[in-house]
């Protein structure tokens, strides 16, 4: 346990950092092998299964077509239940609204709790009618699902497998 915590004060970067690579990591634009474009719906994506090779970056155009705030995150299942309390505290603080994003008070929030921010490489959070990229490097650790975690969506299955083939 002390050893733990000496390891998480001395290294904080390698605890956090871990997982985040795991799933891959932002990829460069110029590096793009394919592009993938994703409709979101309330609640679900269109489409509902993604393919992807290992290494391959993707470019993700996504598209929110629903009438409601939506999110496209690619992470593991285990990432999207830790993320979730997070968008909930964005409810709670009116920063997210069903259907709008308050970017404003975004901002002035994100000063004082970074998270509140927002600004994930694995996820885009689109208001209705609006249109977010995301560029992503897979590297096939771990199984991942891009998924929706504004509150009560995840439940109701706004989840898109991702398979490797
Ligand atoms: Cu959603």
């Amino acid at each position: 346990m002390k050893v733990l915590l000496i390891i998480l004060i001395l290294f904080p970067n390698i605890v956090f950092a871990g997982p985040v690579k795991m799933i891959g990591e932002k990829g460069k634009a110029s590096e793009t092998t394919r592009t993938i474009t994703i409709k979101m719906y309330d609640n679900y994506y269109e489409p509902a299964q993604i393919q992807i090779k290992k290494g391959e970056t993707i470019k993700f155009i996504v598209f929110n077509a629903g009438e409601l705030v939506h999110e496209f995150n690619i992470a593991t299942k285990e990432m999207h239940i830790k993320h979730q309390p997070e968008m909930m505290m964005m409810v709670e603080n009116e920063i997210l609204l069903s259907n709008r994003i308050d970017k404003e008070k975004m901002k002035k929030m994100a000063k004082k709790n970074p998270s509140m921010s927002h600004s994930h490489s694995n996820s885009v959070l689109l208001s209705p009618g609006e249109k977010g990229e995301l560029v992503w490097k897979f590297n096939n650790k771990v199984k991942l699902e891009a998924a929706c975690n504004v509150p009560g969506h995840y439940e109701v299955g706004m989840i898109a497998k991702i398979n490797e083939i």
